[in-house]
């Protein structure tokens, strides 16, 4: 059985289901090898424009799989070459939405957080608990965490192993939107098909510019931010959306 389901469930986008509900979608090897592949293939897929993430009721995701690493040592861990899988994730061009019900803790939580856009339940909870196994994110939680919340938050989480809500993350900015629990996929799938319905190129860039700055300084993330603005100039899409305006009509993109 597949531990992650591939759907297409409207035009252009994309759902990965993770599904290992036994044990909490616990992120062992192969999933985490499966993923990477819909990923990377998903990124080469012209017809995908968005890709949408989830797990089940109970969980997001509980993190990596602790059965799977409980005998293991560095040099296995470091062979395992997990940073490819997770690197498949972060390089992906195409937007990504994760809606998150439950769990999303340790790598679980690092997985929505691989993520550009976070919709979450409201009984959803977000943790890093991996102190109290003796370990410590590995998968850009430490960072990615901080950037999102701020050192004092992220270090009382980290240090701590303490959860927050999700109306907690939604306050704190670590979720975009808090929805009803039932509504969740609902949601990020509507904010996929809206995301997939505007010109694909500007969506790129957006991605691509807003991703790249964060880690630049900001002069140089503004000189990055322009040079992509003169390029979208260059695009069929932009024409026909500024030609559409002027004419009162609906645009239609080629993604060109
Ligand atoms: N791993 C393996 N199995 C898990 C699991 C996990 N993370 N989480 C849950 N399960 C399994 C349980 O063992 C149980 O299995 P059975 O006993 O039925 O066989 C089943 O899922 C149901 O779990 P519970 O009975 O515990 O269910 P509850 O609803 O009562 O509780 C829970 C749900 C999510 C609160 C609880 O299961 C829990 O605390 N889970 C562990 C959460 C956790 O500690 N997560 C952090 C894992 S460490 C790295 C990259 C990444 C990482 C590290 C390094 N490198 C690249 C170096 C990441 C590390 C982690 O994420």
């Amino acid at each position: 059985m597949a531990t992650v389901l591939l759907e297409h469930p409207a035009a252009h986008v994309a759902l990965l289901r993770l599904n290992r509900p036994e044990a909490r979608n616990a992120l062992s090897p192969e999933l985490r090898e499966e993923l990477r592949d819909h990923f990377l293939a998903l990124a080469h897929d012209a017809d995908c424009r968005a890709i949408v993430i989830t797990g089940d009721a109970s969980a997001f995701a509980a993190g990596a799989d602790i059965k799977a690493m409980a005998d293991i040592g560095p040099a296995e861990m470091m062979a395992s070459d997990d940073e490819a899988n997770w690197a498949a994730i972060h390089n992906c061009p195409k937007p990504i939405i994760a809606a998150v019900d439950g769990y999303a803790l340790g790598g679980g939580c690092e997985l929505a957080m691989s993520a550009d856009i976070i919709v979450a339940g409201e009984s959803a909870t977000f943790g890093q608990p991996e102190v109290k196994l003796g370990i410590m994110p590995g998968a850009g939680g430490t960072q990615r965490l901080t950037r999102a919340i701020g050192k004092h938050r992220a270090m009382l989480m980290l240090l701590t192993g303490a959860t927050m809500s999700a109306g907690e993350a939604f306050a704190a900015g670590l979720v975009s939107q808090v929805v009803d629990d039932d509504r969740t996929v609902e949601a990020a799938l509507s904010l996929a098909s809206k995301i997939a319905s505007m010109p694909p190129i500007a969506v790129a860039e957006i991605k691509r510019v807003v991703l790249a700055g964060m880690d630049a300084s900001l002069d140089t993330a503004i000189m990055l931010e322009r040079r992509a603005a003169y390029l979208l100039f260059g695009t069929h899409d932009k024409n026909e959306a500024m030609n559409a305006f002027i004419d009162k009509r609906k645009p239609v993109f080629s993604g060109t």
